[in-house]
């Protein structure tokens, strides 16, 4: 564990001095590009501060690796070898950020031989900084995570989201999941528009269980750490094991109320992140 502990401060420093950046084009006009659906969002910031982390790194760590989302978006493949890779998603919660809606968040994960070692996730407004170290905890701004306990799906509350697909299978698939949840019943859902925060929540134990299909790697790989270090449960929706590429989570209190959401959603279909670059490389539109 001590191995990359100063990886781990490193990007620590990193994904505060990238914040200045996010922090500073908050409250300023943005001009709106669309990736793969009209909610599928990517500012200049996003590209920018992708670029800071990664020329930050590459500076102090020349050998690395990396996966980032907006240089997958332009072209680079999703490729996970045993190198020691940081996958980095600079703004998760990007529609957030265009609305000046106070949830957005740097998410910064570093895995070597396909394991991730640390993740790092910094919601920016609210300056809350997550951590999670293999074998070392989970932390918010220094202070040990715990999940809740809870074991029993009708006393949760569910944290999901409705990414960017807007195609008839994927949001009806969506939306019967919802149904079907509070139908059990459950205590609530919610959606904050972050996956990253959405999953630190869970760590937190302010909320007992989340569930995703659709989200990508950069998203999620620091914040999975961060759950299963707060004593969580993370799996693929199906009940498998949970594989950072295949586009499907689900991050719990504990086993029994994992396998219970596992029991009552459905995946719709989406190509996996290491699977075809072309599914990524979408040229960029003009946004409103
Ligand atoms: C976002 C995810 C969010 C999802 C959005 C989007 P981005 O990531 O964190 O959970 O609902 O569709 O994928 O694109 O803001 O980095």
């Amino acid at each position: 564990m001590a191995q990359w502990t100063e990886c781990l401060q490193f990007g620590i420093r990193l994904a505060r001095e990238a914040s200045q950046v996010v922090l500073e084009a908050f409250h300023q006009q943005k001009d709106v590009m669309l990736k793969s659906s009209p909610a599928d969002l990517v500012t200049e910031t996003d590209q920018a501060v992708e670029k800071l982390i990664i020329s930050s790194i590459r500076d102090t760590y020349p050998e690395h690796r990396f996966i980032g989302e907006e240089s997958v978006a332009a072209g680079e493949p999703v490729v996970l070898t045993d190198s020691p890779t940081w996958i980095i998603d600079p703004i998760d919660g990007t529609v957030n950020f265009v609305h000046r809606f106070p949830f957005v968040a740097i998410s910064i994960a570093f895995a070597v031989n396909k394991q991730v070692e640390f993740g790092i996730v910094y919601s920016c407004v609210e300056d809350k900084m997550y951590s999670a170290q293999r074998g070392g905890g989970a932390f918010l701004n220094g202070v040990p995570l715990q999940v809740s306990a809870q074991k029993d799906i009708h006393q949760c509350v569910v944290v999901t989201e409705i990414g960017a697909e807007r195609d008839d299978l994927s949001l009806s698939t969506m939306t019967s999941n919802i149904y079907r949840l509070l139908k059990l019943p459950v205590h609530g859902v919610r959606a904050v528009g972050t996956a990253a925060v959405d999953m630190c929540l869970i760590a937190t134990g302010g909320a007992d269980v989340y569930y995703h299909i659709g989200m990508h790697c950069w998203d999620i790989a620091a914040s999975t750490l961060i759950v299963s270090e707060a004593g969580g449960v993370v799996m693929d929706t199906d009940g498998s094991q949970f594989d950072m590429m295949s586009r499907k989570v689900i991050a719990a209190s504990s086993a029994a109320v994992a396998n219970r959401v596992s029991q009552v959603v459905q995946a719709f279909p989406c190509p996996r992140d290491d699977e075809d670059p072309s599914n990524h490389n979408i040229p960029l539109q003009n946004g409103h």
